[in-house]
């Protein structure tokens, strides 16, 4: 009806309905190349976003993977710790016991060795009083021998009355008067290097003959308690057959006085031996001449040793 309306004129709304059906081709091509891009923006988009999470995975996994191998190692380091600790524990407690024992051991050793130390001492000093002994004793018979040689140089004639210098004769024997600040045991020595020993005192008249020489100030004799308390001994060994003591003596005065001295009256008292006394009488047994008759018979005497 159009057709027929325009007649003259068709030329142009054909030309207008060719631009249009254009336009919207080219609206439609833009479109669907929008709607390609925009598709191959997301496809684009997705594949990135499913790399990433794949990646994502792949590292998660890994490092899932590495944390339990981490755990795993650091379980098995602790089991071993752990071991190892319980062994140095046990170590340990052997170590203690070995201690234990070795302290216990140890007080066992120094007990024996404490035993064995007392009895060396034990023998030392029963050795030593042995020797003590046998020396006394052997000095107590070579004193009798020469008394008896005496005798017998007196009955055949002799006279013995021989001292050497420096020495005081009374009647069988010689005494030497030594003076000089002295405990009781250097006096004994002092007497041994003259070559007699600490006087032994056996009769009144001795003592007389003693107290008139011997020192005012009091002197050292052989006389002592040193074994057994009140057990006196002279230094020849002979029993104690005659005495002088003070009146009171002996008295073992505060327990330790153990040695004798003669006062300047004569009179005896027990005292200290770490005390010292500025004097000391020895003996030795006089020599013998021989008679005339005799001389020539007589088998010498027996030489007088020095003393103890
Ligand atoms: C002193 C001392 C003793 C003695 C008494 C006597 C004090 O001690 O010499 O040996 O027995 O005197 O009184
Ligand atoms: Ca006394």
């Amino acid at each position: 009806m159009e057709e027929t309306r325009y007649s003259g004129f068709s030329e142009r709304p054909r030309k207008r309905c060719c631009r249009q059906g254009t336009q919207l081709v080219l609206l439609g091509l833009v479109t669907a190349a929008l709607w390609a891009g925009l598709l191959t923006l997301l496809l684009l988009w997705h594949w990135d976003t499913l790399r990433s999470l794949k990646q994502l995975e792949e590292t998660a996994a890994q490092n899932v993977s590495q944390v339990s191998k981490n755990f795993l190692r650091h379980q098995s380091d602790q089991t071993a710790e752990q071991s190892q600790a319980a062994q140095m524990l046990q170590s340990l407690e052997e170590l203690r016991a070995a201690q234990k024992q070795m302290k216990s051991q140890d007080s066992e050793l120094s007990w024996i060795l404490d035993g064995l130390q007392a009895d060396l001492n034990t023998l030392k000093s029963q050795n030593l009083n042995e020797r003590r002994r046998t020396s006394d004793f052997l000095e107590g018979l070579e004193e009798e021998v020469a008394k008896l040689w005496m005798e017998l140089r007196v009955s055949g004639g002799s006279v013995c009355n021989t001292c050497p210098g420096n020495w005081v004769n009374f009647q069988r024997k010689c005494y030497y008067f030594g003076e000089g600040a002295k405990q009781w045991i250097q006096a004994r020595y002092a007497c041994s290097d003259v070559g007699g020993r600490l006087v032994s005192i056996h009769s009144p008249e001795e003592q007389d003959f003693l107290t008139k020489h011997a020192s005012k100030k009091g002197s050292w004799i052989g006389l002592r308690d040193l074994d057994v308390e009140g057990e006196f001994i002279w230094m020849d060994g002979s029993p104690v057959d005659y005495s002088n003591w003070l009146p009171g003596e002996p008295n073992n005065h505060g327990q330790g006085e153990d040695c004798v001295m003669m006062q300047g009256s004569g009179h005896w008292n027990d005292i200290l031996c770490r005390s010292k006394l500025d004097a000391w009488v020895c003996d030795r047994l006089a020599t013998c001449t021989p008679s005339t008759a005799s001389a020539s018979q007589a088998p010498p005497g027996p030489a007088l040793r020095q003393r103890s």
